[in-house]
Protein backbone atom coordinates (compact mmCIF):
# COMPACT_ATOMS: atom_id res chain seq x y z
CA UNK A 1 0.00 0.00 0.00
CA UNK A 2 1.64 3.38 -1.40
CA UNK A 3 0.72 6.87 0.67
CA UNK A 4 1.02 9.87 -0.47
CA UNK A 5 0.59 13.11 1.14
CA UNK A 6 -3.44 14.22 1.09
CA UNK A 7 -4.49 16.79 -1.57
CA UNK A 8 -7.22 18.89 -0.07
CA UNK A 9 -10.47 18.79 -1.75
CA UNK A 10 -10.52 22.25 -3.20
CA UNK A 11 -7.31 21.78 -4.79
CA UNK A 12 -8.42 19.00 -7.13
CA UNK A 13 -10.33 22.14 -8.93
CA UNK A 14 -7.82 24.34 -8.61
CA UNK A 15 -11.24 27.02 -7.81
CA UNK A 16 -8.43 29.58 -6.22
CA UNK A 17 -7.09 30.13 -9.53
CA UNK A 18 -10.87 31.50 -10.12
CA UNK A 19 -10.24 34.28 -7.20
CA UNK A 20 -8.79 37.43 -6.88
CA UNK A 21 -6.21 38.44 -4.29
CA UNK A 22 -8.93 40.51 -2.33
CA UNK A 23 -11.65 37.69 -2.61
CA UNK A 24 -8.89 35.08 -1.10
CA UNK A 25 -8.27 37.60 1.29
CA UNK A 26 -11.89 38.23 2.19
CA UNK A 27 -12.68 33.99 2.82
CA UNK A 28 -9.64 34.06 4.83
CA UNK A 29 -10.97 36.75 6.85
CA UNK A 30 -14.42 34.87 7.57
CA UNK A 31 -13.07 31.76 7.86
CA UNK A 32 -10.62 33.17 10.56
CA UNK A 33 -13.51 34.58 12.29
CA UNK A 34 -15.33 31.36 12.36
CA UNK A 35 -12.38 29.23 13.22
CA UNK A 36 -11.36 31.55 16.32
CA UNK A 37 -14.56 32.99 17.51
CA UNK A 38 -17.70 30.82 16.41
CA UNK A 39 -16.70 27.36 16.20
CA UNK A 40 -15.98 26.58 19.59
CA UNK A 41 -19.71 28.00 19.84
CA UNK A 42 -21.67 26.46 17.56
CA UNK A 43 -22.54 22.91 19.29
CA UNK A 44 -23.63 24.55 21.94
CA UNK A 45 -26.15 27.17 20.23
CA UNK A 46 -27.55 24.86 18.00
CA UNK A 47 -28.32 22.60 21.36
CA UNK A 48 -29.67 24.86 23.21
CA UNK A 49 -31.61 26.30 20.38
CA UNK A 50 -30.24 29.81 21.12
CA UNK A 51 -28.09 32.47 19.68
CA UNK A 52 -26.35 35.60 20.31
CA UNK A 53 -27.98 37.32 17.13
CA UNK A 54 -27.48 41.15 18.44
CA UNK A 55 -23.76 40.28 19.16
CA UNK A 56 -23.19 38.56 16.14
CA UNK A 57 -24.51 41.19 13.68
CA UNK A 58 -22.05 43.84 15.73
CA UNK A 59 -19.38 41.61 15.02
CA UNK A 60 -20.79 40.65 11.19
CA UNK A 61 -21.16 44.29 10.61
CA UNK A 62 -17.62 45.61 11.71
CA UNK A 63 -16.03 43.49 9.05
CA UNK A 64 -18.41 44.46 6.69
CA UNK A 65 -20.60 41.06 6.15
CA UNK A 66 -23.97 42.61 6.59
CA UNK A 67 -24.93 44.52 2.65
CA UNK A 68 -21.40 44.10 1.87
CA UNK A 69 -22.58 43.11 -1.97
CA UNK A 70 -24.48 46.99 -2.10
CA UNK A 71 -23.21 50.08 -2.91
CA UNK A 72 -23.34 52.94 -0.67
CA UNK A 73 -25.33 54.12 2.23
CA UNK A 74 -22.29 52.17 4.59
CA UNK A 75 -22.52 49.08 2.93
CA UNK A 76 -19.67 47.02 1.23
CA UNK A 77 -19.61 47.56 -2.57
CA UNK A 78 -18.13 44.54 -3.19
CA UNK A 79 -18.50 41.54 -6.14
CA UNK A 80 -20.74 38.77 -6.37
CA UNK A 81 -18.16 36.33 -5.48
CA UNK A 82 -16.25 37.74 -2.75
CA UNK A 83 -20.03 38.02 -1.30
CA UNK A 84 -20.39 34.30 -2.20
CA UNK A 85 -17.16 33.36 -0.39
CA UNK A 86 -18.23 34.85 2.61
CA UNK A 87 -21.24 32.92 2.78
CA UNK A 88 -19.50 29.61 1.83
CA UNK A 89 -16.98 30.18 5.32
CA UNK A 90 -20.16 31.61 7.26
CA UNK A 91 -22.42 28.07 6.47
CA UNK A 92 -18.70 26.06 6.78
CA UNK A 93 -19.32 27.19 10.97
CA UNK A 94 -23.38 26.83 10.54
CA UNK A 95 -26.23 27.50 8.11
CA UNK A 96 -27.82 29.75 10.54
CA UNK A 97 -24.59 32.05 10.86
CA UNK A 98 -25.06 32.41 6.71
CA UNK A 99 -28.86 33.15 7.17
CA UNK A 100 -28.07 35.68 9.80
CA UNK A 101 -26.58 37.37 6.98
CA UNK A 102 -28.59 36.33 4.10
CA UNK A 103 -31.84 37.87 5.89
CA UNK A 104 -29.90 41.04 7.05
CA UNK A 105 -28.33 41.62 3.59
CA UNK A 106 -29.92 39.77 1.03
CA UNK A 107 -33.24 40.33 2.10
CA UNK A 108 -33.80 43.38 4.45
CA UNK A 109 -31.29 45.75 3.20
CA UNK A 110 -31.41 44.64 0.26
CA UNK A 111 -35.52 45.28 -0.20
CA UNK A 112 -35.01 49.19 1.22
CA UNK A 113 -31.94 49.45 -0.97
CA UNK A 114 -33.47 48.61 -4.09
CA UNK A 115 -37.07 50.01 -3.46
CA UNK A 116 -36.80 52.30 -0.83
CA UNK A 117 -36.74 56.14 -0.52
CA UNK A 118 -33.64 57.99 -0.15
CA UNK A 119 -34.82 59.14 3.33
CA UNK A 120 -35.94 55.05 4.04
CA UNK A 121 -32.32 54.00 2.91
CA UNK A 122 -30.23 57.13 5.35
CA UNK A 123 -32.90 55.85 7.83
CA UNK A 124 -32.07 52.44 7.82
CA UNK A 125 -29.25 50.85 5.53
CA UNK A 126 -26.14 52.52 7.60
CA UNK A 127 -26.66 50.84 10.66
CA UNK A 128 -27.92 47.57 9.54
CA UNK A 129 -24.43 47.76 7.44
CA UNK A 130 -22.89 48.35 11.13
CA UNK A 131 -25.08 45.87 12.24
CA UNK A 132 -26.40 48.16 14.42
CA UNK A 133 -29.90 47.47 13.95
CA UNK A 134 -31.24 43.75 12.79
CA UNK A 135 -33.70 43.30 9.64
CA UNK A 136 -36.29 40.59 8.67
CA UNK A 137 -38.12 39.83 5.83
CA UNK A 138 -41.54 38.21 6.30
CA UNK A 139 -43.12 37.02 2.48
CA UNK A 140 -44.16 33.47 3.85
CA UNK A 141 -47.91 32.78 5.96
CA UNK A 142 -48.84 29.83 7.38
CA UNK A 143 -50.66 28.79 4.04
CA UNK A 144 -48.77 30.50 1.64
CA UNK A 145 -45.34 29.28 1.33
CA UNK A 146 -44.52 28.15 -2.26
CA UNK A 147 -47.40 30.16 -3.71
CA UNK A 148 -46.57 33.64 -1.82
CA UNK A 149 -49.52 35.13 -4.31
CA UNK A 150 -51.97 33.31 -2.06
CA UNK A 151 -50.95 35.75 0.67
CA UNK A 152 -53.87 36.91 3.03
CA UNK A 153 -51.69 40.15 5.23
CA UNK A 154 -53.51 43.01 4.06
CA UNK A 155 -52.95 46.35 3.98
CA UNK A 156 -55.77 48.99 3.62
CA UNK A 157 -55.66 53.21 3.17
CA UNK A 158 -56.78 55.05 6.27
CA UNK A 159 -56.60 58.64 5.68
CA UNK A 160 -52.97 59.20 4.57
CA UNK A 161 -51.72 56.43 6.98
CA UNK A 162 -51.58 52.60 6.13
CA UNK A 163 -53.14 49.49 8.28
CA UNK A 164 -51.86 46.15 7.92
CA UNK A 165 -53.42 42.94 9.51
CA UNK A 166 -52.56 39.47 9.18
CA UNK A 167 -49.29 36.84 9.89
CA UNK A 168 -46.12 36.14 8.37
CA UNK A 169 -44.10 32.68 9.65
CA UNK A 170 -41.29 31.40 9.63
CA UNK A 171 -39.22 34.57 9.71
CA UNK A 172 -35.61 34.65 10.32
CA UNK A 173 -34.63 36.83 12.72
CA UNK A 174 -38.00 38.52 13.70
CA UNK A 175 -38.28 38.42 17.26
CA UNK A 176 -34.62 40.36 17.33
CA UNK A 177 -35.35 42.30 14.25
CA UNK A 178 -35.77 46.21 14.60
CA UNK A 179 -37.02 46.35 11.00
CA UNK A 180 -39.82 43.96 9.86
CA UNK A 181 -39.50 44.61 5.36
CA UNK A 182 -43.32 42.85 5.21
CA UNK A 183 -45.17 42.07 1.83
CA UNK A 184 -48.44 42.67 1.77
CA UNK A 185 -51.42 42.48 -0.32
CA UNK A 186 -53.00 46.13 -1.41
CA UNK A 187 -55.74 47.33 -3.87
CA UNK A 188 -52.73 47.82 -5.90
CA UNK A 189 -50.93 44.66 -5.93
CA UNK A 190 -48.73 43.34 -3.43
CA UNK A 191 -46.47 45.78 -1.63
CA UNK A 192 -43.21 46.08 0.89
CA UNK A 193 -43.65 48.14 4.46
CA UNK A 194 -41.36 48.59 6.78
CA UNK A 195 -42.35 48.11 10.36
CA UNK A 196 -40.03 49.15 12.68
CA UNK A 197 -40.25 47.04 16.42
CA UNK A 198 -42.62 48.05 18.79
CA UNK A 199 -45.14 49.24 16.73
CA UNK A 200 -48.81 48.77 18.42
CA UNK A 201 -50.26 45.65 16.97
CA UNK A 202 -46.79 44.32 16.01
CA UNK A 203 -45.32 41.83 17.67
CA UNK A 204 -43.60 38.58 17.27
CA UNK A 205 -43.16 34.98 18.82
CA UNK A 206 -40.22 32.47 18.48
CA UNK A 207 -41.01 29.22 16.31
CA UNK A 208 -39.82 26.71 18.79
CA UNK A 209 -39.17 22.34 18.83
CA UNK A 210 -36.74 23.07 15.38
CA UNK A 211 -34.85 20.44 14.56
CA UNK A 212 -32.48 22.51 12.14
CA UNK A 213 -31.57 25.98 12.21
CA UNK A 214 -31.19 25.56 16.16
CA UNK A 215 -28.31 28.19 15.77
CA UNK A 216 -31.05 30.63 14.07
CA UNK A 217 -33.83 32.57 15.24
CA UNK A 218 -36.98 32.03 13.62
CA UNK A 219 -40.08 33.60 14.33
CA UNK A 220 -44.35 34.11 13.62
CA UNK A 221 -45.16 38.06 12.91
CA UNK A 222 -48.48 38.87 14.10
CA UNK A 223 -50.11 42.13 12.35
CA UNK A 224 -53.21 42.84 14.21
CA UNK A 225 -54.58 46.84 12.94
CA UNK A 226 -50.71 47.97 12.37
CA UNK A 227 -50.90 51.89 11.85
CA UNK A 228 -47.81 53.04 9.92
CA UNK A 229 -47.77 56.35 8.16
CA UNK A 230 -47.77 56.79 4.14
CA UNK A 231 -43.72 56.82 3.75
CA UNK A 232 -43.66 53.07 5.66
CA UNK A 233 -44.74 51.65 1.99
CA UNK A 234 -41.30 51.03 0.13
CA UNK A 235 -42.05 52.64 -3.23
CA UNK A 236 -40.25 51.27 -5.86
CA UNK A 237 -42.20 47.59 -5.64
CA UNK A 238 -45.39 47.09 -6.77
CA UNK A 239 -46.52 43.37 -7.42
CA UNK A 240 -44.57 40.07 -6.77
CA UNK A 241 -41.68 40.78 -8.70
CA UNK A 242 -41.28 42.97 -5.14
CA UNK A 243 -40.14 40.28 -3.00
CA UNK A 244 -38.47 38.04 -5.70
CA UNK A 245 -36.48 39.97 -6.82
CA UNK A 246 -34.57 40.12 -3.33
CA UNK A 247 -34.95 36.45 -3.56
CA UNK A 248 -32.89 35.82 -6.46
CA UNK A 249 -30.04 38.03 -3.96
CA UNK A 250 -30.28 35.22 -1.40
CA UNK A 251 -30.72 32.66 -3.09
CA UNK A 252 -27.68 33.26 -4.68
CA UNK A 253 -25.63 33.15 -1.43
CA UNK A 254 -26.95 29.65 -0.61
CA UNK A 255 -25.29 28.77 -4.37
CA UNK A 256 -22.10 29.66 -2.29
CA UNK A 257 -23.25 28.95 1.08
CA UNK A 258 -24.24 25.38 1.22
CA UNK A 259 -20.97 24.29 -0.57
CA UNK A 260 -19.33 25.50 2.91
CA UNK A 261 -21.55 23.57 4.34
CA UNK A 262 -20.63 20.57 2.67
CA UNK A 263 -16.67 20.83 2.45
CA UNK A 264 -16.82 21.23 6.11
CA UNK A 265 -18.31 18.18 6.43
CA UNK A 266 -15.91 16.58 3.91
CA UNK A 267 -13.21 17.95 5.52
CA UNK A 268 -14.56 16.28 8.90
CA UNK A 269 -15.04 12.71 7.30
CA UNK A 270 -11.20 12.50 5.23
CA UNK A 271 -9.68 13.19 8.82
CA UNK A 272 -11.93 10.78 10.73
CA UNK A 273 -11.61 8.44 8.10
CA UNK A 274 -7.62 8.56 8.31
CA UNK A 275 -7.25 7.95 11.99
CA UNK A 276 -10.72 5.59 12.61
CA UNK A 277 -8.98 1.71 12.29
CA UNK A 278 -11.65 -0.45 10.97
CA UNK A 279 -10.60 -4.33 10.85
CA UNK A 280 -7.29 -3.32 11.54
CA UNK A 281 -6.41 -0.77 8.83
CA UNK A 282 -7.53 3.21 8.34
CA UNK A 283 -10.96 3.48 7.52
CA UNK A 284 -9.92 5.99 4.86
CA UNK A 285 -8.00 2.30 2.96
CA UNK A 286 -11.00 0.95 2.20
CA UNK A 287 -12.07 1.48 -1.58
CA UNK A 288 -16.09 1.61 -0.37
CA UNK A 289 -14.86 4.68 1.85
CA UNK A 290 -12.84 6.49 -0.91
CA UNK A 291 -15.67 6.11 -3.24
CA UNK A 292 -18.00 8.55 -0.55
CA UNK A 293 -15.20 10.76 -0.19
CA UNK A 294 -14.35 10.81 -4.10
CA UNK A 295 -18.39 11.20 -5.33
CA UNK A 296 -18.33 14.19 -2.36
CA UNK A 297 -15.52 16.01 -3.77
CA UNK A 298 -16.56 15.94 -7.09
CA UNK A 299 -20.14 17.42 -6.11
CA UNK A 300 -18.01 19.87 -3.97
CA UNK A 301 -16.11 20.99 -6.48
CA UNK A 302 -18.67 20.86 -9.87
CA UNK A 303 -20.57 22.89 -7.38
CA UNK A 304 -17.75 25.73 -6.65
CA UNK A 305 -17.29 26.28 -10.74
CA UNK A 306 -21.19 27.05 -11.08
CA UNK A 307 -21.10 28.93 -8.16
CA UNK A 308 -17.95 31.50 -8.90
CA UNK A 309 -19.22 31.18 -12.89
CA UNK A 310 -22.81 32.51 -11.78
CA UNK A 311 -21.00 35.00 -9.50
CA UNK A 312 -19.17 36.15 -12.53
CA UNK A 313 -22.26 36.61 -14.17
CA UNK A 314 -23.76 38.43 -11.88
CA UNK A 315 -21.17 40.78 -11.54
CA UNK A 316 -21.46 41.10 -14.91
CA UNK A 317 -25.07 42.19 -14.59
CA UNK A 318 -25.75 39.14 -17.17
CA UNK A 319 -27.33 36.57 -14.21
CA UNK A 320 -31.19 35.36 -14.56
CA UNK A 321 -33.54 33.92 -11.86
CA UNK A 322 -33.36 30.53 -13.99
CA UNK A 323 -29.67 30.23 -13.76
CA UNK A 324 -30.14 31.42 -10.17
CA UNK A 325 -32.44 28.39 -9.58
CA UNK A 326 -30.24 25.97 -11.22
CA UNK A 327 -27.32 26.68 -8.87
CA UNK A 328 -29.85 26.44 -5.61
CA UNK A 329 -31.36 23.78 -7.10
CA UNK A 330 -28.09 21.81 -7.42
CA UNK A 331 -25.93 22.82 -4.97
CA UNK A 332 -28.35 22.44 -2.23
CA UNK A 333 -29.65 19.10 -3.36
CA UNK A 334 -25.79 17.79 -3.52
CA UNK A 335 -24.98 19.42 -0.39
CA UNK A 336 -27.42 17.27 1.32
CA UNK A 337 -26.39 14.64 -0.27
CA UNK A 338 -22.46 15.25 0.81
CA UNK A 339 -23.71 15.63 4.64
CA UNK A 340 -25.84 12.51 4.66
CA UNK A 341 -23.06 10.16 2.83
CA UNK A 342 -20.12 12.28 5.36
CA UNK A 343 -22.30 10.75 8.22
CA UNK A 344 -22.25 7.53 7.27
CA UNK A 345 -18.43 7.43 7.56
CA UNK A 346 -18.45 8.80 10.84
CA UNK A 347 -21.03 5.91 12.30
CA UNK A 348 -22.45 6.36 15.57
CA UNK A 349 -19.59 9.02 16.11
CA UNK A 350 -21.66 10.96 13.47
CA UNK A 351 -24.94 11.27 15.42
CA UNK A 352 -23.94 13.59 17.59
CA UNK A 353 -22.99 17.29 18.28
CA UNK A 354 -19.24 16.32 18.72
CA UNK A 355 -18.72 16.21 14.80
CA UNK A 356 -20.48 18.68 12.62
CA UNK A 357 -21.51 16.22 9.82
CA UNK A 358 -25.64 15.87 11.37
CA UNK A 359 -25.94 19.50 12.50
CA UNK A 360 -25.00 20.73 8.93
CA UNK A 361 -27.21 17.75 7.46
CA UNK A 362 -29.90 18.58 9.95
CA UNK A 363 -29.60 22.22 9.07
CA UNK A 364 -29.59 21.71 5.06
CA UNK A 365 -33.01 20.44 5.51
CA UNK A 366 -33.91 23.70 6.39
CA UNK A 367 -31.80 24.90 3.49
CA UNK A 368 -33.64 22.41 1.14
CA UNK A 369 -36.78 24.17 1.88
CA UNK A 370 -36.16 28.32 2.45
CA UNK A 371 -35.72 30.40 -0.26
CA UNK A 372 -37.22 28.20 -2.81
CA UNK A 373 -37.87 24.40 -2.06
CA UNK A 374 -36.29 22.12 -4.38
CA UNK A 375 -39.59 21.75 -5.96
CA UNK A 376 -40.46 25.10 -6.79
CA UNK A 377 -36.72 25.34 -8.22
CA UNK A 378 -37.06 22.39 -10.59
CA UNK A 379 -40.29 24.07 -11.21
CA UNK A 380 -38.68 26.83 -12.26
CA UNK A 381 -35.72 25.17 -14.42
CA UNK A 382 -38.91 22.93 -16.33
CA UNK A 383 -41.06 26.17 -17.43
CA UNK A 384 -37.34 27.61 -18.80
CA UNK A 385 -36.42 24.63 -20.67
CA UNK A 386 -40.47 23.88 -22.39
CA UNK A 387 -42.02 27.13 -21.70
CA UNK A 388 -44.68 25.99 -20.10
CA UNK A 389 -45.84 26.49 -16.06
CA UNK A 390 -46.52 23.65 -13.81
CA UNK A 391 -46.80 25.29 -10.86
CA UNK A 392 -50.45 24.75 -10.93
P1 LIG B 1 -44.91 34.47 -11.66
O1 LIG B 1 -46.21 34.66 -12.35
O2 LIG B 1 -43.88 33.58 -12.27
O3 LIG B 1 -44.25 35.88 -11.39
C1 LIG B 1 -44.93 36.92 -10.74
C2 LIG B 1 -44.13 38.17 -10.98
O4 LIG B 1 -42.84 38.03 -10.35
C3 LIG B 1 -41.81 38.06 -11.35
N1 LIG B 1 -40.81 37.06 -10.95
C4 LIG B 1 -39.60 37.39 -10.55
N2 LIG B 1 -38.98 38.58 -10.46
C5 LIG B 1 -37.72 38.60 -10.01
N3 LIG B 1 -37.07 37.46 -9.66
C6 LIG B 1 -37.66 36.26 -9.73
N4 LIG B 1 -37.00 35.17 -9.34
C7 LIG B 1 -38.97 36.18 -10.20
N5 LIG B 1 -39.85 35.17 -10.40
C8 LIG B 1 -40.98 35.73 -10.87
C9 LIG B 1 -42.49 37.74 -12.65
O5 LIG B 1 -41.78 38.28 -13.74
C10 LIG B 1 -43.83 38.42 -12.45
O6 LIG B 1 -43.64 39.82 -12.62
P2 LIG B 1 -44.79 40.73 -13.26
O7 LIG B 1 -44.21 42.10 -13.26
O8 LIG B 1 -45.03 40.16 -14.62
O9 LIG B 1 -45.98 40.58 -12.35
O10 LIG B 1 -45.20 34.02 -10.19
P3 LIG B 1 -45.92 32.77 -9.64
O11 LIG B 1 -46.98 33.23 -8.70
O12 LIG B 1 -46.30 31.84 -10.77
O13 LIG B 1 -44.80 32.06 -8.75
C11 LIG B 1 -43.68 31.57 -9.24
C12 LIG B 1 -42.87 30.91 -8.10
C13 LIG B 1 -43.53 29.65 -7.56
C14 LIG B 1 -41.54 30.55 -8.72
C15 LIG B 1 -42.66 31.91 -6.93
O14 LIG B 1 -43.86 32.17 -6.29
C16 LIG B 1 -41.63 31.42 -5.93
O15 LIG B 1 -40.44 31.65 -6.12
N6 LIG B 1 -42.07 30.76 -4.81
C17 LIG B 1 -41.15 30.39 -3.73
C18 LIG B 1 -41.29 31.38 -2.59
C19 LIG B 1 -40.02 31.53 -1.83
O16 LIG B 1 -38.93 31.22 -2.27
N7 LIG B 1 -40.14 32.06 -0.62
C20 LIG B 1 -38.96 32.38 0.17
C21 LIG B 1 -39.31 33.26 1.33
S1 LIG B 1 -37.92 34.08 2.08
C22 LIG B 1 -37.04 32.86 2.78
O17 LIG B 1 -37.28 31.72 2.65
C23 LIG B 1 -35.86 33.30 3.59
S2 LIG B 1 -35.01 31.95 4.27
C24 LIG B 1 -33.81 32.63 5.21
C25 LIG B 1 -32.50 32.68 4.52
O18 LIG B 1 -32.38 33.06 3.35
O19 LIG B 1 -31.49 32.32 5.15
P1 LIG C 1 -45.27 24.42 1.09
O1 LIG C 1 -45.33 25.55 0.13
O2 LIG C 1 -46.52 24.06 1.82
O3 LIG C 1 -44.70 23.14 0.34
C1 LIG C 1 -44.86 21.81 0.86
C2 LIG C 1 -44.30 20.84 -0.18
O4 LIG C 1 -45.03 20.97 -1.39
C3 LIG C 1 -42.85 21.13 -0.54
O5 LIG C 1 -42.15 19.94 -0.76
C4 LIG C 1 -42.98 21.88 -1.84
O6 LIG C 1 -41.83 21.80 -2.66
C5 LIG C 1 -44.15 21.16 -2.46
N1 LIG C 1 -44.76 21.95 -3.51
C6 LIG C 1 -45.16 23.24 -3.45
N2 LIG C 1 -45.67 23.63 -4.63
C7 LIG C 1 -45.58 22.55 -5.45
C8 LIG C 1 -45.94 22.31 -6.80
N3 LIG C 1 -46.48 23.27 -7.56
N4 LIG C 1 -45.71 21.08 -7.31
C9 LIG C 1 -45.16 20.12 -6.56
N5 LIG C 1 -44.80 20.27 -5.27
C10 LIG C 1 -45.02 21.48 -4.74
N6 LIG C 1 -39.85 32.80 4.85
C11 LIG C 1 -39.78 34.17 4.83
O7 LIG C 1 -40.61 34.83 4.21
N7 LIG C 1 -38.79 34.81 5.51
C12 LIG C 1 -37.84 34.15 6.23
O8 LIG C 1 -36.95 34.78 6.82
C13 LIG C 1 -37.90 32.71 6.27
N8 LIG C 1 -37.01 32.01 7.02
C14 LIG C 1 -37.16 30.65 7.15
C15 LIG C 1 -36.34 29.95 8.04
C16 LIG C 1 -36.51 28.59 8.22
C17 LIG C 1 -35.66 27.86 9.21
C18 LIG C 1 -37.47 27.90 7.45
C19 LIG C 1 -37.65 26.41 7.60
C20 LIG C 1 -38.28 28.58 6.58
C21 LIG C 1 -38.15 29.97 6.42
N9 LIG C 1 -39.01 30.70 5.60
C22 LIG C 1 -38.94 32.08 5.55
C23 LIG C 1 -40.14 30.03 4.93
C24 LIG C 1 -39.74 29.31 3.65
O9 LIG C 1 -39.46 30.20 2.62
C25 LIG C 1 -40.90 28.38 3.29
O10 LIG C 1 -40.93 27.36 4.25
C26 LIG C 1 -40.79 27.81 1.90
O11 LIG C 1 -40.97 28.81 0.93
C27 LIG C 1 -41.77 26.65 1.65
O12 LIG C 1 -43.06 26.99 2.04
P2 LIG C 1 -43.90 26.00 3.00
O13 LIG C 1 -43.04 25.64 4.15
O14 LIG C 1 -45.19 26.66 3.26
O15 LIG C 1 -44.10 24.69 2.16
Amino acid sequence: MTTRPPVHPSALFAVDGLLTDEERDIRQTVRRLCDDELRPHLADWFEEGRVPARELARRFGSLGLLGMHLQGYGCGGLGAVAYGLACLELEAADSGLRSLVSVQGSLAMYAIWKYGSEEQKREWLPEMAAGERIGCFGLTEPDFGSDPAGMRTRARRDGADWVLDGGKMWITNGSVADVAVVWARTGDGVRGFLVPAGTPGFSARDVGRKLSLRASVTSELVLDGVRLPADAVLPGARGLSGPLGCLNEARFGIVFGALGAALDCLETTIAYAAEREIFGRPLASFQLTQEKLADSALEIGKGMLLAVHLGRLKEAGALTPEQVSVGKLNNVREAIAVARTCRTVLGANGVTLEYPVMRHAANLESVLTYEGTSEVHTLVVGRALTGVQAFQ
